[in-house]
């Protein structure tokens, strides 16, 4: 059989957004998946994940027909039915709803599963439309919005491709070479064309850190005092850029006399690295004028997370790296694409939605919590796409005691039998996106990646859009888009958006949406009303959990204490094949990742009397979960680390790791603290004997 090459994009929730090629070996089947070499992002590099996607694409455990519960919520137990009765059922739930509690009542929601503009945003038409509750999507990067909102202003910086032009790379609190791999082929060019230095900062020695100059293992949730004592080191030194001060930022000798204080001794003992790591680190980043940091997303993923990105979004403004090419910070593109989606999302209809809730609080909005649902009435119905709650929020035991209410109804439109999946009244096969048309912002470049349908319908399968629009036709909408296909709505957005024209995009994959130089650089000003970078920020702008928020930028010390109940702190980052609980699934993934571990330090371990491969069981005032220990110095004394949000099937007692994450909003915009979890930890008696 001779494959024909297809290009399409990556929908996944990755930072890479990379534009595809995939080897369409007939109408439904595909061979391999490979990065579009033209993208320069991209420039043909594609993660082992999604390279061998045919194992999820065709995988033999999808979904493939609508099917109705018949046993309890949470076991599992499903009867096929037919998408009539389907969409009837969830469009008279809705009814009910409504009648009795009023349209807030209905609760459409989700997550990353797809970014697609059609197939993940597609689902706010029903709140816009019905006046249904609408949702604040907090999960994943609010803390690290926030923290850049509060000094940089927008959320836009400067284009990793420029990291060709630098001299020196940090990557801070994120490992790309898990999440984010294509970075690392421009990170690893920089290095080989110009001999650029990278420092990873982290809180464990990651793949990243392994091909690092130099690694900077700190506590979990103290990079602001290494930011800060960088910054005093520069300001003493002599090295600062005065004049890009004055020029463009708010620093006065308040803010100099603040950070005076600031020193590495200071930080040294908040953070755990030594006196001379962190001179030694200040000195190199202060004298380099192509600086170049990659803020990850991980260090902001605790209580001060936000603190903490306002604190090292503040290095380049003191050394005015800003200024030249390959200089600079970026985290992520957020308010660069100038889409009109009026259409697609029904943005025109925004003013009918009366309540938003927070994503990252289902558990307290499912079990009633006032605050949680701003006073007004229970939610009685929803939809979820795109989103595998049960699993991947904080407090999953409260997640699912709210599934589990008996006067709740719940439609879950899902590709596998999910933790969450389980717990739906009717449960909907969701397409691929090798199945459906998109567009796809990427969120780590500056491209919009254009996803055009590879794939024939699978079995039964619909897409995200299909489904929202069955419902609200039989809710009593005639919106424009309810009529339009997926490839439709792509096209009348590019044409809205004055982007071009669908067809000639489709061949290339991409539109290049880059600032200039000098807005991607701020050399036209920050994104603040005043034009400069904020070392004193206004956090009461950015959210309602501001309180007690530092004035001036500083470390923020409201961490998860330890003490001698909980001795231990927890950090759950991402592994490299599993995509937060998606390819949980797929057999590739499964051999590379193993099983859930916790790496535990030496000194830990011998306190606690475990030994490498014993079973640990971790807990604290949520629950506790039994893994696999590993012994391994690779975190710093006090910290474990277990890799991933693993299904419920490869714990004892069938929930995973998010047992023990708390809920509480991170300040100032909510989110929640997934690597920030003070624990206890004990040897089990039984040894591993299934090993
Ligand atoms: N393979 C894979 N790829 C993924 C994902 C996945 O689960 N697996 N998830 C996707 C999603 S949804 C997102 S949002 C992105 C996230 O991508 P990144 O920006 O890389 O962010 P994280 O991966 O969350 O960051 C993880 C790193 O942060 C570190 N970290 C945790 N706490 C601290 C701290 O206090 N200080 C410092 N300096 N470091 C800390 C962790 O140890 C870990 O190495 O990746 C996406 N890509
Ligand atoms: N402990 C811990 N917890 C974490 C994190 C962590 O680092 N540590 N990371 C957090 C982060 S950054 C995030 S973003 C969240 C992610 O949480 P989620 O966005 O819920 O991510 P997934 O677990 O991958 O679940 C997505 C689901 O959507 C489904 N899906 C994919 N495409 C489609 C589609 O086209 N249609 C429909 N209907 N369904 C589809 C997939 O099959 C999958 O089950 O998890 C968070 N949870
Ligand atoms: S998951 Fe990320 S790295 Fe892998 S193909 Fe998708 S966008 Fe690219
Ligand atoms: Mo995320």
């Amino acid at each position: 059989m001779t494959a024909e090459i297809v290009r399409t994009a990556c929908p996944h929730d990755c930072p890479s957004a990379c534009a595809l090629e995939v080897e369409r070996l007939s109408p439904t089947r595909i061979g391999r998946v490979r990065g579009n070499a033209e993208l320069p992002f991209t420039a043909g590099v594609v993660c082992e994940k999604v390279g061998r996607y045919a194992e999820r694409v065709h995988h033999p455990d999808r979904l493939t027909h609508p099917m109705k519960r018949v046993g309890a919520k949470g076991e599992g137990k499903f009867e096929r039915i037919d998408w009539d009765e389907a969409l009837d059922t969830v469009a008279a739930a809705f009814k009910a709803a409504e009648a009795e509690y009023g349209p807030e009542s209905v609760w459409p929601y989700h997550s990353g599963g797809t970014l697609g503009i059609v197939q993940r945003y597609g689902i706010e038409r029903l709140s816009r439309l019905f006046g249904y509750s609408g949702m604040i999507g907090t999960i994943c990067v609010t803390p690290a919005m926030s923290g850049w909102a509060a000094g940089v202003g927008g959320q836009r910086g400067v284009d990793p491709v420029e990291i060709a032009e630098s001299d020196l790379i940090v990557v801070w609190g994120g490992n790309p070479v898990h999440t984010n791999v294509n970075l690392m082929n421009h990170i690893q060019k920089a290095r080989k064309t110009r001999g650029a230095k990278l420092v990873v900062v982290d809180v464990y020695r990651t793949s990243t850190m392994a091909a690092a100059d130099i690694g900077l293992v700190l506590r979990p949730g103290t990079d602001a005092a290494l930011a800060c004592a960088m910054m005093q080191v520069i300001l003493s030194e002599g090295i600062a850029d005065e004049a890009y001060l004055a020029e463009y930022t708010d620093f006065d000798e308040e803010v100099r006399n603040h950070l005076g204080q600031k020193t590495p001794e200071w930080a040294a003992a908040i953070t755990g690295l030594t006196v001379d790591e962190i001179t030694a680190f200040a000195r190199l980043y202060g004298t380099t004028q192509r600086s170049y940091i990659k803020f990850g997303v991980g260090f902001t993923r605790s209580r001060n997370g936000a603190t903490s990105m306002h604190a090292a979004s503040a290095l380049p403004a003191v050394t005015g790296a800003w200024g030249h090419r390959g200089g600079g910070a970026f985290w992520g593109s957020f308010d660069i694409w100038n889409l009109d989606t009026t259409l697609v999302n029904a943005d025109d209809k925004v003013g009918n939605v009366t309540r938003m809730l927070d994503q990252s609080r289902i558990g307290a909005i499912l079990n009633g919590q006032e605050d949680a649902l701003k006073g007004g009435p229970p939610i009685a119905a929803m939809l979820i796409q795109n989103s595998n709650t049960a699993l991947v929020a904080a407090d999953s035991a409260a997640v699912r005691r709210g599934l589990s209410r008996e006067d709740l109804f719940v439609c879950v439109h899902e590709h596998f039998m999910t933790a969450t999946a389980r717990y739906a009244d009717i449960l909907l096969p969701a397409s691929m996106f090798l199945e459906v048309d998109d567009i796809y912002k990427g969120w780590g470049h500056t491209a919009l990646t254009i996803g055009p349908r590879v794939l024939d319908r699978y079995a039964e399968c619909r897409s995200n859009l299909e489904v929202v629009n069955g419902l609200a036709k039989r809710l009593g909408s005639d919106h424009a888009s309810l009529e339009m296909s997926s490839e439709e709505l792509v096209d009348a957005t590019l044409e809205a958006s004055e982007l071009g024209e669908l067809s000639e995009i489709k061949e290339r994959g991409w539109v290049d949406r880059a600032p200039s130089f000098a807005d991607a650089h701020f050399l036209s000003g920050f994104r603040h009303a005043d034009g400069r970078y904020h070392f004193k920020p206004d956090w009461a702008a950015i959210g309602p959990y501001h309180e007690g928020m530092p004035a001036i930028v500083d470390h923020w010390d409201v961490v998860d204490t330890v003490g001698p109940d909980r001795p231990l702190r927890l950090v759950t980052p991402p592994p490299r094949t599993y995509l937060n609980s998606s390819f949980t699934e797929t057999p590739g993934s499964q051999k590379r990742e193993r099983r859930p571990t916790a790496m535990i330090h030496p000194a830990d371990a011998q306190r606690h009397g475990v030994s490498d491969g014993d079973m640990v069981r971790l807990g604290n005032a949520l629950g506790d979960v039994v893994m696999h220990a590993k012994i391994s110095d690779t975190a710093k004394q006090g910290v474990v680390i277990a890799e991933g949000v693993w299904p419920d099937d490869k714990f004892d007692r069938g929930i995973g790791i998010n047992l023990l994450i708390d809920a509480t909003p991170v300040p100032p915009a909510g989110g929640s603290a997934f690597h920030d979890t003070a624990i206890w930890l004990r040897a089990e008696a039984m040894q591993d004997a299934a090993d």
